[in-house]
């Protein structure tokens, strides 16, 4: 493959729009590409319609319904990527968790891990290739239907992210029960830290292998470490899945795909982020776009950051909002999105403003360039 060519494998139909790509690379784009977190969403009529039947990680494991709840924003917004439906705990159930969502409450572990000992619960030696292998189908899958418009994003999960889930058995306000394990039990946090590391780093080579054309590395809840602990417990992770995935992708004589590390909450840490070899950085909305862009300089692309709640505000006032936003991050290496995912009361035309404004104002500024 030539450079700048991201045509893609001939096994797939090719590929149409790589803007976002494009800016992923750091290479010069006419416009800024955009996409949102959460895309495929209960704030989609068309979403709650095809998930109403079924219970959520049945529809994790139905190939043809992700594709399907993957490819419905695209029908309404022109947006510049997709993400593949699918989950972060997926990994802790390949792991023998019993995960299950509980409707209007989020997900729930009957049995957490509560001390060092459960740790021999969790399944040794997990083949990803084939204990994940409906993510994979469901990657291959939406590749042909995507029929190359835009590039598809594959996701996991960072190792603190899916630790905190884990032992706090879903969601927290303070993670103390994961954090006590950091403080008690750093050895075996480390070991469970590591156990998940090499799971994700097969997880997410097995999704390019299957078509993922990016992939986006989620640690949701960096915000609750700090900077020290989050230099003992996440960054060293962090650090080691970018380098070990782009490692095994070459030793496996793939292509390369950028790859983007969302640490919300995390501005504290964002120059060490910035060097942890990923090509992306995604911000949450409450770092100043040009304070970010002064720390990190022109050595990453941006992603992000406008506040999700934003999208409450009068269609007139989100136009206002994107606008200053791309004047401050600038029309290069820098891709638009929220500073976190949508919440299910937003607004579908509140959205479609939201990709619109991002593009006639970014070829706006271009041209006047
Ligand atoms: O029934 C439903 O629709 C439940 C809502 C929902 C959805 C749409 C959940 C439950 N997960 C998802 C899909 C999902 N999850 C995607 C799909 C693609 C897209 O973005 O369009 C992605 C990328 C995720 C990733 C995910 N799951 C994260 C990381 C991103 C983030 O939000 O910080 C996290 C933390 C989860 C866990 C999770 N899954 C679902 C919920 C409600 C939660 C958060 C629980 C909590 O901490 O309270």
């Amino acid at each position: 493959m030539e450079q700048g060519d991201y045509s893609g494998s001939k096994a797939f139909p090719p590929l149409k729009n790589d803007t976002f790509l494009k800016a992923a690379w750091g290479e010069v784009t006419d416009y800024v590409p955009v996409w949102c977190m959460r895309q495929a969403g209960r704030y989609l009529p068309e979403f709650r319609e095809t998930r109403a039947t079924q219970d959520f990680f049945a529809t994790c494991r139905s190939p043809a319904i992700c594709c399907e709840l993957t490819l419905q924003p695209l029908r309404r917004f022109p947006l510049d990527a997709a993400i593949i439906f699918s989950d972060i705990l997926v990994i802790p159930q390949a792991l023998g968790m019993e995960v299950t969502m509980v409707p209007g409450k989020g997900p729930m572990f009957p049995e957490p891990l509560n001390e060092p000992a459960d740790l021999v619960k969790l399944r040794e030696n997990v083949d990803v290739t084939q204990e994940l292998a409906y993510v994979f189908q469901a990657i291959m899958l939406t590749r042909y239907k995507l029929k190359g418009e835009v590039p598809l994003i594959g996701f996991s999960g960072a190792p603190w992210t899916l630790m905190a889930y884990m032992i706090e058995g879903g969601g927290s306000n303070t993670m103390a029960k994961a954090k006590r394990w950091l403080y008690q039990y750093p050895v075996a946090s480390h070991k469970l830290l590591k156990i998940l590391t090499n799971l994700i780093i097969d997880y997410l080579v097995d999704q390019v292998t299957a078509g993922a054309q990016a992939l986006q590395v989620f640690e949701s809840h960096a915000g609750h470490l700090g900077s020290k602990q989050f230099n003992e417990f996440s960054l060293p992770y962090l650090r080691e899945i970018a380098h070990q995935v782009k490692e095994k992708l070459k030793a496996s004589g793939l292509d390369q795909v950028p790859m983007i590390v969302f640490a919300k909450d995390a501005h504290y840490a964002l120059e060490d982020i910035s060097e942890s070899g990923y090509e992306v950085v995604g911000l949450d909305w409450t770092i100043q776009p040009k304070v970010a862009r002064e720390r990190v300089g022109k050595k990453v692309t941006l992603q992000g950051n406008m506040d999700p709640c934003a999208l409450y505000a009068p269609k007139d006032k989100i136009s206002e909002t994107v606008k200053k936003m791309i004047e401050e991050f600038g029309t290069q290496r820098y891709i638009a999105n929220l500073g976190h995912g949508m919440y299910p009361d937003m607004d579908p035309e509140h959205v479609a403003t939201f990709v619109e404004t991002v593009h006639t104002h970014s070829r706006q500024i271009r041209k006047n360039e």
